[in-house]
């Protein structure tokens, strides 16, 4: 056998197992414009559904009247919530605890809103008729300020009206949803009366979007004759899709099948229950054909989970050099008309108590308040991580704005404040237990590999240059440490609608050594199907190139939460791994069977099973897998499949140092990336390359955010950035180049050492760009100025501060 003659280095090396930059297998069929997306899936019959949506952000809806839509030929039907109420569908519950209208009830609380669905022959009959459904609306006035809506007299929601307690805790107003506390409030205020220094600041993280390539959409087929109710759609986490249409329809869980498709994106925006899924299934039962649903990129836009939207009141205590005392945060969120956040039940503003961040803060006070208002719903979402993005961004603005403070260097401060590497694990004063970290080392890595000390002096000169009239041009130096926090997470603590969040996977090795792995997870780009392999080939010895992944598909896959939160690698990798391990168990007493010795005198090589002191006798896991096909094996049942369903004992924490150096022109507010280094400590890496793909595009999403990109509504509750002409989607014209780097901090509690690392490069990368603008303004006395940094808001800064000559 050829194989005896390879080292173990190279049998490892042929299986392309963890740690390899192995292709990713999905692009060849992407590549070739062979990927099945939703909207690719066509059935027999299948009819299409459009929505007539609100003009008005906030209005009383008197009349719909569908006759002149019904009359089109090809029209089938029109729906409204009075045709949805008998059957207690015009409302349906939110990932929240909230709940929130499926077609207009009587008013409809923002633009977009959906009011009636038009069912027809095809997507162009449905939209023209759409537009003849003729609705009376009675304009009500708009709240968009969650600050004016905590104070106003109009009530938005009218269903909640004299409900003083919510989902989560008391209401103390009939426009708040909720408050969350967490940490010491009396312990943190002394400090601050007491301390030598507070800075105070209010930060905010304005309202966008994930606008994935691919926008939301179904396809509700059911059949009459089985019973059985067949819903593709864009599903990040397809299993609570099928809980979730289970309980709001009263059709038994095993008469659904829900799957994911190819997703073209997701980003969060796709993990909650919107009107059209509901609308769709509605359809498909009362026609009996399939109904498919896809939204527009404008119907993207406006109606669907947004992301952020963040007001931060900081203060910061610090001694006169600089070591952080304690922390104070108060947080308004604009959660809009319904609270369709997608958080773990028992954190409604997700893990924003991770906003200590990487820094030894021993006393902190965390509240958050929940507001609606008259714009979309939605919240949790865009490489989020449960509001970690906002966290993020509060400690690390709040560092700089101290910084400022204490005439100090930001570089300095941070390092000086790190929690060390043998504070590990540690406990913040927010409740939660870091695994593992070492930031002092990826700090230093990160400041040399940019020369640090050179730029700070090339900036200096830079602001002479500037101030003797020799350049109009500004150097600023973003500078971040982030820790995340990802792998929701232990079901004792992390719930969505009750379901707990563990993770799973199933594994079945063919005779001829070949596999199939399905997990409860569903890729959306991450490429699963390359990773989960590797990880598979380094447990069992087979190569990578052999085993198939199966995501997406309640009929097939194994129960599972889902792809969100960066949890596929912490939680379904952890879960691949031990199935695998399950497996490896049972190739060993198969093996010893085979060389006919004691189980515990067989030991695992890379790809076999060898006898201890005698490594020429051995059993490959090829031969190990047909022979559990086709040995009587005393003892043991034939066959070689395992299937872990894997419930955290905590939670990852990746971190990261980003540094971004920036150019400015102060007459133009043009910015231009000249240096982006991003260095990533995700622990025991998968697949180098794919990692370096997902820092790439969480970066280039970052640029967008900070440097651009809005959800903007004016007062009336129009959303004035509805189209990719005003929503900013960075091109490769804009798009720097990224330099990344990496440490390896593993994971003490997870099997493999993997922390998440998709949502990581957000996370970080946007107070990067926003720290350096703010840098670059800094010896000009800037402090704090809201993102997006435009041309036009940079043009503002400089103005402001009388840069204008
Ligand atoms: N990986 C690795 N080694 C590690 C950690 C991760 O090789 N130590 C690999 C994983 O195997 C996986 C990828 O990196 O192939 C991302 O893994 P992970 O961090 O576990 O994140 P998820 O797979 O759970 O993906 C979710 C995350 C989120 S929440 C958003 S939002 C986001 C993101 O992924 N959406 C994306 N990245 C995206 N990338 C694409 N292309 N499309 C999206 O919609
Ligand atoms: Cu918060 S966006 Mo991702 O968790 O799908």
């Amino acid at each position: 056998m050829n194989d005896q003659t390879l080292t173990p280095e190279e049998r490892a090396a042929n299986l392309k197992g963890m740690g390899s930059s192995r292709k990713r297998v999905e692009d060849v069929r992407f590549t070739q414009g062979k990927g099945n997306y939703v909207d690719d899936i066509k059935l027999d019959g299948m009819l299409f559904g459009a929505f007539v949506r609100s003009p008005y952000a906030h209005a009383r809806v008197v009349n719909v009247n569908k006759d002149a839509a019904l009359a089109v030929p090809g029209v089938v039907a029109v729906l409204t919530a009075e045709d949805l109420s008998p059957l207690g569908l015009h409302w349906m519950p939110t990932l929240a605890g909230d709940k929130q209208m499926v077609l207009a009830d009587g008013k409809v609380l923002f633009q977009g809103q959906e009011v009636a669905y038009v069912v027809a022959e095809d997507r162009y009959i449905a939209a023209d008729a759409a537009e003849l459904v003729e609705v009376d609306y009675e304009e009500l006035p708009v709240l968009t300020d969650p600050f004016e809506a905590l104070k106003s007299d109009v009530v938005l929601r009218e269903d909640l009206e004299g409900q003083t307690e919510g989902a989560h805790g008391p209401r103390k107003h009939h426009n708040h949803i909720f408050t969350w506390e967490q940490g010491d409030k009396d312990a943190t205020e002394a400090i601050l009366a007491e301390a030598d220094v507070v800075a105070e600041e209010m930060i905010y993280y304005h309202r966008t979007h994930p606008c994935p390539l691919e926008t939301c959409g179904c396809v509700a087929s059911m059949d009459k004759v089985t019973g059985k109710l067949t819903l593709h759609g864009t599903f990040q986490a397809p299993h609570a899709i099928r809980t979730v249409v289970s309980l709001i329809s009263g059709i038994a869980e095993h008469n659904i099948r829900v799957i994911s498709p190819d997703i073209g994106g997701g980003f969060g925006n796709k993990v909650g229950a919107y009107a059209g899924y509901v609308c769709s299934v509605v359809a498909s039962i009362v026609t009996g054909r399939p109904v498919k649903w896809v939204e527009n990129r404008m119907e993207n836009l406006m109606s669907t989970a947004f992301a952020r939207d963040y007001w931060m009141q900081g203060k910061i205590a610090a001694t006169k050099d600089g070591k952080i005392t304690g922390l104070w945060c108060h947080t308004t969120a604009d959660h809009g008309g319904f609270d369709a956040c997608a958080d773990p039940t028992k954190f409604p503003a997700g893990f924003m108590n991770i906003c200590t961040g990487s820094y030894d803060i021993p006393t902190a006070y965390l509240a958050v308040d929940g507001v609606y208002t008259n714009k979309a719903p939605g919240g949790v979402a865009y490489r989020c991580s449960f509001r970690v993005t906002e966290a993020a961004y509060f400690i690390e603005r709040m560092i700089e704005v101290l910084a400022i403070k204490l005439n100090m260097d930001a570089a300095e401060l941070r390092r000086i404040n790190f929690i060390k590497a043998d504070q590990f694990p540690y406990q913040s004063a927010l409740g939660w237990e870091y695994d593992s970290g070492d930031y002092h080392t990826a700090w230093d890595k990160a400041l040399k590999a940019v020369d640090y000390e050179g730029l700070r002096a090339e900036q200096a000169q830079q602001i002479e240059d500037f101030k003797a009239g020799k350049t109009r041009k500004l150097l600023g130096i973003g500078l971040t440490h982030f820790t995340e926090i990802v792998g929701a997470g232990p079901v004792k603590n992390c719930d969505i609608l009750g379901l707990g969040m563990f993770d799973s996977c199933e594994i079945r090795i063919h005779p001829t050594g070949s596999a199939i792995a399905r997990l409860g997870t569903i890729s959306q780009g991450q490429g699963h199907a390359t990773t989960f392999a590797q990880i598979i080939a380094s447990e069992i010895g087979l190569p990578a190139d052999d085993i198939t992944l199966e995501e997406g598909d309640t009929d097939t896959a194994p129960y599972g939460l889902g792809t969100y939160g960066s949890r596929s690698t912490p939680v379904a990798g952890a879960a691949t791994a031990m199935a695998a391990r399950k497996i490896r168990a049972k190739a060993q007493m198969i093996a010893a069977y085979l060389l006919e010795v004691h189980d515990d005198d067989v030991e695992w090589d890379v790809d076999r099973f060898a006898v201890k002191g005698a490594p020429e006798r051995f059993k490959t896991m090829k031969e190990i897998a047909f022979a559990a096909y086709n040995q009587a094996i005393p003892g043991l049942e034939p066959g070689l499949e395992a299937v872990s369903y894997y419930d955290p004992p905590n939670m990852t924490y990746p971190f990261g140092a980003y540094i971004c150096v920036m150019e400015i022109d102060v007459d133009t507010g043009e910015w231009d990336v000249r240096k982006f280094y991003a260095l990533d400590d995700c622990g025991t890496r998968i697949n180098p390359m794919i990692i370096e793909g997902q820092v790439h595009g969480g970066v280039t999403e970052a640029l967008a955010i900070a440097m651009g990109q809005e959800i903007a509504y004016d007062e009336m509750g129009n959303v004035k950035t509805a189209t990719l002409m005003d929503f900013f989607i960075p091109t490769a014209w804009e798009t720097p180049n990224y330099t990344t780097d990496h440490t390896v901090t593993p994971s003490p509690h997870h099997p493999i050492g993997a922390k998440g690392v998709g949502e990581s490069p957000n996370v970080g990368g946007v107070p990067a760009f926003s720290n350096a603008v703010h840098d670059a303004f800094r010896p000009f006395g800037l402090v704090q100025s809201h993102m997006p940094h435009d041309h036009w808001r940079i043009w503002r800064i400089a103005n402001g501060l009388g840069m204008h000559g």
